[in-house]
């Protein structure tokens, strides 16, 4: 017999694909998009369109397993459930007696369901007084410059991008990242719309734009500064827009005489005919709309640079088109009720320490109140987590207890003591929000648990009740958790109900078909205006104004390093892997070769690197050998490693993240991965 199951695409991305799983006597047969779901429309990703492969791979981990060689070699033996949930529970038990600040939940994004990221673990951990975790690696700079200008994760609705006459596809690569964003960006050039890319490296993206912008890494903030210099002085601004809808245009237009169109073309390395026809096309084409995404703010300026480029909008009134505005980001328009379902409540008076989760290298190595255990579920640290070589010291530690939950024998999981064998969206239940659409959407288990795996949600209720943690929150089922997300009783969520989520598989939040959301102010920001000047900033320490805050390795910025390190190191996701996710899988292996490094041929010339060669790229922090693809799609002094790749799969076991750094940004507390210089060589290998 075959059914139908309605699902949804876990992985972080901003598109949370609308899924149909066919299934045929308990077995899943296929994934496909679900055809009427409006944003993503029938089409899954490279990735996702195979995920059976993933559900059902022959590298599953089926069942617990306990460590049996030493730390990072992956010799285990297989151990029954009770076994494994005893000896976590009285580990855990014994370290709590003494201090649980000492013991660390490691999570992030394998999965973005609220059931599965970020619910019945919480609770847990609180209960527990566990150091809490500042889940930084991704967009916590981005978010918090965004919140500045506009007052929260809000913006544009991305179905209108089709109707833009202009989009500046700005830090993103959607042909990789986000996929059905791009579907509709084209279908806007089809319509006769410009399409600018602004990255320093010819993205897959970039490549299909009508104009590339390549500057400089981390220098995006002088452009939109630049840009508002020449809105001003040549009067392409919206006055009734500005004076209507923000605040502090009259000092932001005195600190812009600081930043004229020339001083940016020096300082994004680009022509000034670049920084001022971006200017006079921004100001002049309408609807002009911006896709603001991710791969700009992994810089130490990162979150002044987002705040910086979303004061545009309300520049030129873009705001007031349906199709013209920013979108960072979706996400705080769904208003679940995420206190319901993490209960911070639980956790002890004292607030637990916080420990942020880009600098794990440090936070594992450090001697003063040392991390004694660490449970790892979503997360792949030892791949992800920036400056590789402390977080392996770390995790190489053997008085360090560490658990890992996952699908697969992760780089992670080779330094557990216990590792738990986790369902894939296939075999769970789950509810979704988005942040690249305004969509809820409700995840059906199509298939029983493969071998003994079980849900992140029903291992913290096993583990709750063996830590004899008694309150009822610890007994919740799968359902209750999912209408308790969508139970704040806010005005976006009105019509919308759990069982009718179950059989549909998705509904819109109660927003207009069509809405321009700013288009007659009301910003989410304290003053309800959009924040030219923000005084929230000002509280924090940090200029209220729109300022250039530069990247820190930047040659410009730290020419003493640059004199040994010259070339600056992005390492941004490929196509076919889903940050560390999929990476193991021969089909989408296979698909990327192997671990390689993209150099503009002045560059490779300069050290006698061709195409194909052997290269070790080094810095302070650690190298890594991967192949020369000398292609002239970075920039020059820009090299390109796309990633994350495993590093038991890389020739010397090493990864992207031996050479990023632990600094972190100006805002958030972020990651800085693209904030990295290197040196890169020939190795003599071949
Ligand atoms: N296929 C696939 N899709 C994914 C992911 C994946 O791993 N694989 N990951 C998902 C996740 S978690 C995220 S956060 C998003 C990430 O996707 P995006 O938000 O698009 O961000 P990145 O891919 O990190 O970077 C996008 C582009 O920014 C460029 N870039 C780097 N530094 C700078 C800079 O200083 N200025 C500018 N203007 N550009 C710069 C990079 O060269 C890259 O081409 O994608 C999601 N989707
Ligand atoms: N050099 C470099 N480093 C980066 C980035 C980069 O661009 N360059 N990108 C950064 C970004 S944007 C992000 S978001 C982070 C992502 O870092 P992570 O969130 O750690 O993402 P993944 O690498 O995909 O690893 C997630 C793991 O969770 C597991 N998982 C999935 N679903 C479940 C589940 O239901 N239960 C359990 N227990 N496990 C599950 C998967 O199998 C996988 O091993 O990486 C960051 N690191
Ligand atoms: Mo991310």
């Amino acid at each position: 017999m075959e059914t139908i199951v309605r699902a949804a695409c876990p992985h972080d991305c901003p598109d949370t694909c609308a899924m149909l799983v066919t299934v045929k006597d308990g077995v899943a047969v296929k994934v496909q998009g679900d055809p009427l779901h409006p944003f993503t429309d029938g089409t899954l990703c490279t990735k996702v369109a195979h995920y059976a492969e993933r559900t059902y791979s022959p590298d599953r981990l089926l069942h617990p397993l306990k460590r049996i060689g030493p730390k990072g070699k992956g010799e285990f033996k297989q151990i029954s459930w009770d076994e494994a949930l005893d000896e976590i529970a009285a580990r855990l038990k014994a370290i709590a007696a003494v201090n649980p600040e000492a013991i660390l939940p490691l999570s992030y994004a394998g999965t973005m369901g609220m059931l599965q990221y970020s619910s019945m673990d919480r609770r847990f951990f609180h209960k527990l007084g566990a150091s809490q975790l500042e889940r930084t690696l991704c967009s916590s700079a981005g978010k918090a410059g965004i919140k500045a200008t506009l007052g929260g994760s809000y913006g544009m609705d991305p179905e209108h991008y089709q109707d833009s006459k202009l989009i500046v596809i700005w830090g993103s690569n959607p042909i990789a990242s986000n996929l059905h964003f791009w579907s509709r960006a084209q279908e806007a050039k089809r319509r006769g719309a410009k399409l600018v890319a602004i990255d320093p490296y010819r993205s897959l993206t970039a490549e299909k734009c009508s104009q590339h912008i390549a500057l400089l890494p981390g220098t995006d903030g002088a452009l939109a500064l630049g840009m508002m210099h020449v809105l001003v002085a040549e009067g392409l601004i919206d006055q009734d827009y500005v004076s209507k809808y923000t605040l502090g245009y009259e000092e932001l237009k005195k600190r812009l005489k600081q930043y004229p169109p020339d001083w940016a073309a020096t300082t994004c390395g680009i022509t000034l005919e670049e920084v001022v026809q971006l200017a006079r096309d921004y100001g002049a084409v309408k609807p002009a709309a911006i896709r603001l995404n991710y791969g700009m703010q992994r810089h130490a300026g990162g979150g002044i640079a987002a705040r910086t480029i979303a004061c545009l909008p309300a520049l030129t009134g873009a705001w007031r088109d349906p199709a013209g505005g920013i979108l960072l980001t979706t996400a705080d328009n769904y208003h679940f009720d995420h206190a319901k379902l993490e209960r911070p409540d639980l956790m002890p008076a004292k607030r637990p320490r916080v420990i942020n989760h880009s600098k794990l290298g440090d936070a594992l190595t450090a001697p003063e109140s040392p991390v004694r255990a660490v449970v790892v579920y979503n997360n792949n640290p030892v791949a992800v987590c920036p400056d590789s070589s402390k977080v392996i010291e770390g995790f190489a530690r053997e008085d360090l207890f560490c658990v890992v939950m996952d699908s697969f024998m992760t780089d992670t999981a080779d330094y557990a003591d216990i590792v738990l064998p986790a369902t894939t969206q296939l075999e769970h239940t789950d509810i979704h929000k988005s942040y690249g659409h305004l969509y809820v959407l409700a995840n059906n288990p199509a298939i029983a648990p493969v071998g003994e795996s079980l849900p992140n949600v029903e291992v913290f209720r096993r583990l709750a009740a063996r830590m004899g943690f008694d309150d009822d929150c610890f007994r919740d089922s799968d359902d209750a958790l999912a209408r308790q997300a969508i139970g704040s009783g806010h005005a976006n969520l009105a019509g919308m109900d759990w069982e009718s989520l179950k059989r549909d598989g998705w509904k819109r939040l109660a927003l207009p078909a069509s809405f321009a959301p700013f288009a007659k102010g009301g910003f989410h920001t304290p003053s309800g205006k959009c924040e030219f000047y923000s005084e929230s900033l000002k509280a924090q320490g940090v200029d209220p104004l729109p300022f250039y805050n530069p990247p820190a390795e930047l040659p410009s910025s730290n020419p003493q390093l640059a004199r040994r390190f010259p070339l600056n190191f992005l390492s941004p996701p490929v196509r076919n892997f889903l940050n560390s996710s999929f990476a193991n899988l021969p089909r989408f292996r296979d698909a990327e070769g192997e671990p390689s490094l993209e150099l503009h041929s002045d560059d490779a010339a300069k050290r006698g690197i061709a195409d194909g060669d052997a290269v070790r790229v080094f810095n302070d922090r650690g190298s890594f050998t991967l192949k020369a693809r000398v292609n002239d799609k970075p920039r020059r002094g820009v090299v390109v490693a796309p990633s994350v790749w495993w590093k038991k799969f890389a020739r010397d076991r090493k990864n992207a993240n031996d050479l990023t750094s632990q600094r972190t940004a100006d805002l958030g507390g972020a990651a800085t991965f693209y904030d990295c210089l290197v040196e890169v060589e020939r190795t003599g290998l071949t």
